[in-house]
């Protein structure tokens, strides 16, 4: 004897609002700090002009995941609860049934469901993405094995970063090189790599773009409140990745005029190009020990 079909209810429809419900009172009820979803960064000011823009789309991306996740799990437990086994069922249910609305709807809605976190996905990353606006400042990074240099290009003058090789020394981060920014004015930063694949991430700007031997990319952005960041190597470059690492400073326009007379001062006037790479040199010394045996 099969069971009989349970008597159809508007349970999943009421689930599904109540599960919304929840996620909504659940969410404005949070701290900033769960707002922003754990982001890093200040939740009393936007650290540049992308960083709103990026938390929306990463919030907005957690809500909707949580939901589809919310009314599946809800769809399971119920389906274990309605269609348990009762004391009088002693046969196997019908094993194959076609519905096909139902199977059309599951081709379409993660369909949608896609298409939905596509669209603004791209429509953000398009607009993060973006250099055609005229910048104020153009700064080449340049990552190497396990450093950064700095090359200011309007203003004539680099810094350049040298890594703490000692063995077991995790890197303190006083030493390490400081980039420093104008609040306020678009910078263009373009990424470029002596030796190996490095990723250049200031985790408070919620953004990171790899830097590539032999491929320049480009981005720009818009410091917007002054303060002291940190960044770092994004991606796995070898024995002392975990210890390339750089600050940065936002400071105001005269704080940063300072600090290229600083670098000047220094005789760190021009640019470092991209012919100093440490592989050369390791290539040029093996060579040398080869020629003198
Ligand atoms: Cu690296």
């Amino acid at each position: 004897m099969h069971p009989e079909h349970p008597r159809r209810t508007r349970r999943p429809a009421l689930l599904t609002a109540g599960l919304a419900a929840v996620v909504v009172v659940a969410l404005s009820g949070c701290s900033d700090v769960v707002q922003r979803g754990w982001m890093p960064g200040s939740s009393d000011a936007e650290i540049t002009d992308q960083t709103a823009r990026i938390v929306s789309l990463w919030r907005g991306s957690w809500i909707a995941a949580l939901i589809v996740g919310l009314i599946t799990w809800g769809l399971i437990l119920w389906c274990v609860a309605a269609y348990r086994k009762r004391k009088s069922d002693n046969v196997l249910p019908v094993q194959l049934r076609y519905h096909v609305p139902l199977e059309v709807m599951y081709v379409i809605l993660p369909i949608f469901m896609v298409g939905v976190l596509f669209y603004y996905t791209n429509r953000d990353v398009t607009a993060i993405q973006d250099t055609s606006a005229e910048a104020n400042l153009h700064v080449q990074v340049i990552g190497k094995q396990w450093s950064w240099d700095f090359n200011y290009l309007d203003d004539d003058a680099y810094e350049t970063g040298e890594h703490a090789q000692g063995v077991g020394d995790p890197g303190s981060l006083e030493d390490q090189v400081t980039l420093y920014l104008p609040v306020d004015e678009r910078v263009e930063f373009t990424l470029d790599s002596r030796d190996v694949i490095h990723s250049f991430w200031i985790p408070s700007f919620l953004y990171k773009m790899d830097m590539i031997p032999g491929k320049t990319n480009t981005f720009q952005v818009t410091p917007t409140e002054e303060g002291t960041y940190l960044g770092k190597c994004a991606e796995l470059c070898g024995e002392y990745h975990s210890s390339m690492l750089f600050n940065v400073k936002v400071v105001s326009r005269e704080e940063y005029d300072e600090h290229i007379q600083d670098l000047k001062d220094k005789g760190q006037e021009g640019s470092l190009g991209l012919e100093y790479s440490r592989l050369q040199d390791l290539h040029s010394v093996t060579t040398e020990e080869e020629g003198d045996n």
